[in-house]
This record gives C-alpha cells, sequence and structure tokens, in this order.
C-alpha cells in the first residue's frame, strides 16, 4: 500500500527538520574502467537484485546495477556513471543476474542497431547470461542506459544510469555535478510500487518520494557567488520536473545532443521523461544563505502532484567567489534541408480502457506496437515529421539511432539552438522535426513513459542502406 497523502507530501517536500544532521546530497560513482588504452573506456556491469535504503531505517528491494570492477561496489541506483570522451571506444560487458530477460540501450547515443538494445533485433540477454557492447562514442554530452524490454517495470525497479561523454572543449565550471532526477512510488514496507493504478497508466507512474542521484533529497555545500555545472537528465517514468533555484537565471548552455550554438537563460527549466539539460548557474547569495533547488508541476495538469518539493539545499559557505561563467565553445549546426513532399505525420492517441487500470490503447497513427509494421525509408533522406498529440496529456516523443532538429511548435518557428533525441510534445499540439536517416538499421521511435510506449505507443523506422 502507498503511503498516505499526507505522508507522502512530507516525503515529496522532504524538509528535514532544524536539528535533523545534514544529509549529505548523493553522487554517482563513477564506473571503473579496466582498459589501460587511454582511449579505450571498458567496463562491467552486473544487472541484480539488491537491497538498498531509500527511506531510512526501511529496507527497498530494487533491480541495478553493480559495477563488477569494482570488488567493494554494491549495486547502485542509479547505475555507475560511465565517463568518457568524444571518440572514445566504448566496452560494456553486461552480466544478467535478474530473474528476467534484459537489454542495454543507449538513449542518445548514434549506435550500431545491433548494439541498441532492441530485443527485436537483438533479442534479449536471458537470465544467467552476458552480453558485450562495443561502440564508438560520436555524440557529446549526457546520455542514459537503461533496459528496453519490460521498459516500464525494469526502470521503475532501478536499472539505469548515466553515460556521461566529454567534448574536449567543454566549458569548465568550478564544480560540475551530475544530477539524475527521479521518483518512486514506495509503499510502507519499504517495496517499490510495480502495480500501475489508472492514474499511472494515463500520467506514467510517479512516485511518492523523489531521488536524487539515487537517494533523497540532500544538501550541499557550496562556495557563494560560485558557477556550477549542472548535468541533469530525468529518470522517472512519469514526473515532468519543472526546476528553479530561488528565482536565480538558469543558463541552458546544452540539450540531449550536446553543447548549443547559443545559450539561453531561463528561471524555470521544465524537464520531460528521458530529456537532458546542461546549464550553467551562479550560486548567488551571502555566505550563511540557503537556495533551495525545487521542482514544481510545470503545467496544470490533472496529474500534477502541486510541489515545490526541494531537491536539492545548497548551503552557501565563505568567502563569496567572484566566478564568471565560462564562454561556450563555438558550434555551428546546418539546418536540415528536408524532402519538400515531407512532413511524416505521426499521430499520438490514448483510448482509455473500459475499466479502471485496465485496457487503455496508446497508438501511433491508429496501430499499436508490436502489430504496426515498420516505416521504410532511404538513408540520408531527410524529412520532417509532424508529431500530432491528439491527446489531453503530454507526451515526450524519442528517436533512436539519429538526433533530430526541432522545427516549429504548433507553427511557431523554433530557434537552432541545438540537437535533440527527445522532445515534449504538448496536448493537442504539433512538434515538427527535421531527420536526417543517417543510420541504416531499425529504430523505434516511442513516447518516453514507458507505461504509454510498452501499451502501444511505439513503432519502427526502417533506414535501409544506401545502395542496398
Ligand atoms: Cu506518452
Amino acid at each position: 500500500m502507498r503511503h498516505a497523502l499526507a505522508t507522502a507530501s512530507l516525503v515529496l517536500g522532504c524538509t528535514p527538520p532544524d536539528d535533523a544532521p545534514a544529509r549529505l546530497l548523493a553522487e554517482v560513482a563513477a564506473a571503473v574502467d579496466l582498459n589501460p588504452d587511454p582511449r579505450v573506456v571498458e567496463v562491467e556491469l552486473v544487472a541484480e537484485v539488491a537491497e538498498i535504503e531509500l527511506l531510512p531505517g526501511t529496507v527497498t528491494e530494487v533491480w541495478a546495477y553493480r559495477d563488477a570492477a569494482d570488488p567493494q561496489a554494491v549495486a547502485t541506483l542509479p547505475g555507475p556513471r560511465i565517463e568518457a570522451e568524444l571518440g572514445d571506444r566504448l566496452i560494456v560487458h553486461l552480466h544478467n543476474e535478474l530473474p528476467q530477460g534484459t537489454t542495454l540501450h543507449w538513449h542518445g547515443l548514434r549506435v550500431p542497431e545491433l548494439m541498441d538494445g532492441n530485443p527485436m533485433i537483438s533479442g534479449t540477454v536471458m537470465s544467467g547470461s552476458s552480453t558485450t557492447v562495443d561502440i564508438e562514442l560520436r555524440d557529446a554530452g549526457l546520455h542514459w542506459y537503461h533496459p528496453h524490454v519490460y521498459a516500464d517495470e525494469q526502470i521503475q525497479r532501478g536499472l539505469q544510469g548515466p553515460l556521461l561523454v566529454r567534448a574536449p572543449d567543454d566549458p569548465v565550471a568550478a564544480t560540475e555535478r551530475v544530477l539524475v532526477l527521479d521518483d518512486v512510488a514506495l509503499g510502507d514496507d519499504g517495496a517499490i510500487g510495480l502495480d500501475a493504478n489508472q492514474d499511472d497508466i494515463v500520467f506514467g507512474r510517479r512516485g511518492d518520494v523523489l531521488l536524487v542521484n539515487g537517494a533523497i533529497p540532500g544538501v550541499a555545500r557550496a562556495r557563494a557567488g560560485a558557477v556550477e555545472r549542472w548535468r541533469l537528465l530525468n529518470s522517472s517514468n512519469g514526473r515532468f520536473f519543472a526546476l528553479q533555484l530561488a528565482d536565480l537565471p538558469l543558463r541552458v548552455i546544452g540539450w540531449d545532443g550536446g553543447l548549443l550554438t547559443e545559450s539561453y537563460e531561463t528561471r524555470e527549466l521544465v524537464i520531460a521523461p528521458g530529456e537532458r539539460y546542461d546549464v550553467l548557474v551562479q550560486l548567488d547569495g551571502d555566505p550563511g544563505e540557503l537556495l533551495q533547488l525545487e521542482t514544481r508541476a510545470p503545467r496544470p495538469d490533472p496529474g500534477d502532484d502541486g510541489g515545490p518539493y526541494t531537491l536539492v539545499r545548497f548551503e552557501l559557505g565563505g568567502p563569496r567567489a567572484s566566478d564568471e561563467l565560462p564562454p561556450l565553445p563555438p558550434r555551428t549546426i546546418e539546418p536540415l534541408a528536408f524532402d519538400p513532399d515531407t512532413p511524416q505525420r505521426f499521430e499520438l492517441e490514448h483510448t482509455p480502457g473500459e475499466r479502471e487500470g485496465t485496457g487503455a490503447i496508446f497508438t501511433i497513427n491508429g496501430e499499436r506496437w508490436p502489430l504496426n509494421l515498420p516505416i521504410h525509408v532511404d538513408q540520408d533522406q531527410v524529412e520532417a515529421w509532424d508529431v500530432v498529440n491528439l491527446g489531453e496529456h503530454r507526451h515526450p516523443f524519442h528517436l533512436h539511432g539519429m538526433s533530430f532538429q526541432v522545427l516549429s511548435i504548433d507553427g511557431v518557428t523554433q530557434p537552432l539552438l541545438g540537437w535533440k533525441d527527445t522532445v515534449r510534445v504538448e496536448p493537442e499540439s504539433t512538434t515538427r522535426i527535421a531527420v536526417r536517416y543517417e543510420n541504416p538499421g531499425m529504430w523505434m521511435f516511442h513516447c518516453t513513459i514507458p507505461e504509454h510506449a510498452e501499451r502501444g505507443m511505439m513503432g519502427d523506422l526502417h533506414v535501409m542502406p544506401a545502395g542496398g
């Protein structure tokens, strides 16, 4: 049974009493690199059932990745932070100790189709067996590894982790933090709730416990006036984070696909499941002051549970720094020249079930994965896609194997600042994107709310090799 609402709010808000010892903001431990070659990163992961303490004094069973190259390591939520440089070769050995088959998908990376974790292409890694992923890292930025089979259950149980690919000219700030934002539904017994009720299906599962780097919100000690770089990932199933830092400006310098051509400032940063943002913040305050990084419901949506809730409390210490924001390295992005016969049209639709919690159907163009047929396209062709949300709830839309450019939202042209692979499509709204089919193979496109994708809001794009 879930916590009663009063308890849930307390946990969500997670403001400890003043005399409580400060719990420090959790960090995601880096994976050990087994390979002596500086241009090869080789890691060894075990996916296993583990017990961790999410709420003080309560044991929670999770499915999680353990760094097998570190004999001291235990399985963690999220999994180890894999870190590499742009152009490196990444080798990941995965051993599956779970009672269920799994796969490894690299959300945000352009990889060969056999390395994409699509169970229809490469099968599942059966319980007790192993696989090796071997890829070249062509995309700088913060990416996300997770299973792509029974994804609604396996991600919610804890199987997911960050992959940080650094660019040689990355801006350097005094402090850099990877912040993986998540939530989890915990019962009174500490167990992760997996039964999906009607709301969970309609909105994606939202939890009553917020997690930052796999732990309940904590305190970060920082220098007043310091500039920090935050690499943000929303790894939740259904929660949209809308971040605010005490009304200070958040300078966005990167999206899913790396650094932008031009940064921009916002005081509220909305992050959908599967999206990543790269921001610079100046912790503008006096020594002794407290700055709260909070999240609230980004839009009035009957499924949103309000807020604000604290994610990180920054305790500012002295002496005051006078850091300046590091400049963005030059980036240019050529607008994709798309085929004038397009757009392709992708209509996302949700048909509620007749009975509570059962029978809800999520479709793309009226068809339901896995019964739909692939869309066949030619390599190197460029097409515009109209992703049309016919319903009254948001769907973040993700394409495997290739990044895209966002052209317009409801006809309003969007500035071309960077590459995306996941984009929010608001209710009764149309987002137009441009895609170059550069990567031959079979690529899934789907809503990143796994409760929707696993119930049909998914499709396959078959990019036929040029000359093949
Ligand atoms: Cu959806």
